[in-house]
């Protein structure tokens, strides 16, 4: 599926006049809504390979029809994304939910859309249909060294995999841990887990980075082998500088301080990249600032300001990537959203008067510095995106295109009701 420009123009016409009294209010009463457009047409979100299908809980799965069950047709998807707000040009792979079998011509493809491949997601927390060895009680961590190297060469292969490609990170998920007390020595879990990264790390070349990402439960419930941030941290410093920790939102237990887990991160600089979705429990993978915009803000707050303090490119040095699941919304629809609510979040931590904030902060001034804060937050910035996306051949509404052009019926029609992607 592909639009042609003409059907973007003509619905960026029609609401055009209302889109433009919107903005010239507000970049007249902000400072700077050009260096916010610019920033925010170079900052891209990787849309992940597997979550462009419907997803479900281990109670069932509803799919909604006209899915992705090629690799081809995902990245077809995420091109049509790409088109409607010029914000997710970029791919993230999961193995072997999604074999680049001739990557030549997968490159190509995506080239196609003007997407790129950005980190590579190994998978030793499933069984595969001719796997040797079972990951049932863990693969890094686990007991036998046979079962800790099939882990090892797996993450090998999806490296490999991803340099056909044009990737340079790998992103190591484990779900290893233990359900029960007294399943597992910790220590030796730890160790065990710290040889098989640094086999990895050795086989990682130069420009690639690894990042390492911690979650505090599920699927084991008593412990995780990477838990948290300071686990993660503690494998991401022994590895060595290539090595990094990755913050995926929904990963801590409930109430965590994340911002501040992201201000420290960084400024040891260790915070490789970041897995965006919401949630009011725990993995929840609901819409990226579906449940807690604020707090959205005030990461991209200590973000923005962390990156700015050791001169990182915002756009280029961190890995920005979605990991939601979509249960009950049109998947397309879900990821169209979350990149709005990134780039809205992105673009109000952009506007935080930081010098300001700076002297409330020596002045020990906390109403002052909560003012500066939601000032930022509470001027509704969405006029300066659409604005963004108008100018990079967007759609103004990317949603209401969606709906209008009636891409899921025509999805449905080309692929069927029944297709399934592949992935959770
Ligand atoms: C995990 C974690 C990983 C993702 C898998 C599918 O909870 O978030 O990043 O690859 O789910
Ligand atoms: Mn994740
Ligand atoms: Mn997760």
């Amino acid at each position: 599926m592909i639009l042609n420009k003409s059907q973007i123009d003509a619905h960026n016409e029609k609401g055009l006049a209302k889109h433009k009294k919107g903005f010239d209010y507000v970049s007249g009463i902000i400072p700077d809504a050009e260096g916010i457009i610019k920033k925010l047409t170079d900052f891209q979100v990787a849309i992940p390979s597997w979550a462009l299908g419907s997803g479900g809980t281990r109670f069932g799965r509803f799919s909604g029809g006209g899915e992705p069950s090629t690799l081809e047709e995902k990245i077809e998807d995420i091109g049509l994304l790409h088109q409607l707000n010029r914000s997710s040009g970029a791919v993230s792979l999961h193995i072997p939910w999604d074999i680049p079998t001739d990557a030549k011509a997968i490159k190509n493809l995506a080239a196609d859309f003007d997407l790129k491949f950005d980190a590579m997601n190994s998978n030793t927390f499933q069984d595969q249909k001719d796997q040797k060895l079972s990951y049932k009680f863990g693969s890094m961590q686990h007991v036998d060294k046979g079962v800790r190297q099939q882990a090892v060469d797996h993450n090998i292969e999806v490296i490999k995999y991803g340099q056909e490609l044009g990737s340079t990170s790998l992103t190591v998920w484990l779900a290893d841990g233990s359900s029960f007390p007294g399943q597992l020595n910790f220590r030796n879990a730890f160790n065990n887990t710290l040889e098989s990264l640094q086999s990895i790390y050795s086989a990682l070349p130069d420009d690639w980075k690894i990042f390492v990402e911690y979650k505090a439960f599920e699927p084991n419930f008593y412990s995780t082998t990477v838990g948290d941030w300071g686990q993660s941290l503690l494998y991401a410093n022994k590895l060595g500088e290539k090595a990094y920790t990755l913050v995926d939102l929904g990963h801590h237990l409930p109430n965590a301080n994340i911002e501040q887990i992201v201000s420290l991160l960084l400024n040891e600089k260790k915070l490789g990249g970041f897995h965006f979705n919401d949630s009011k429990y725990g993995d929840d993978d609901l819409t990226v600032g579906s449940i807690k915009p604020y707090q959205l803000f005030l990461i991209f707050k200590e973000l923005v300001e962390g990156m700015d303090a050791r001169g990182l490119n915002h756009a280029t040095d961190l890995g920005w990537m979605i990991d939601a699941s979509h249960n009950i919304k049109d998947p397309l629809e879900d990821l169209l959203q979350s990149v709005e609510a990134i780039n809205l979040a992105y673009a109000q931590a952009l506007l935080v008067d930081s010098k300001g904030l700076n002297e409330a902060q020596l002045n020990n001034d906390v109403a002052g510095a909560q003012e500066i804060l939601q000032d930022a937050y509470r001027t509704d910035l969405r006029p300066v995106l659409a604005e963004a996306r108008l100018r990079a051949g967007a759609a103004l509404s990317p949603l209401q295109l969606f709906r209008e052009e009636k891409i899921r019926q025509q999805l449905i029609g080309k692929r069927g009701e029944k297709t399934v992607a592949t992935g959770l």
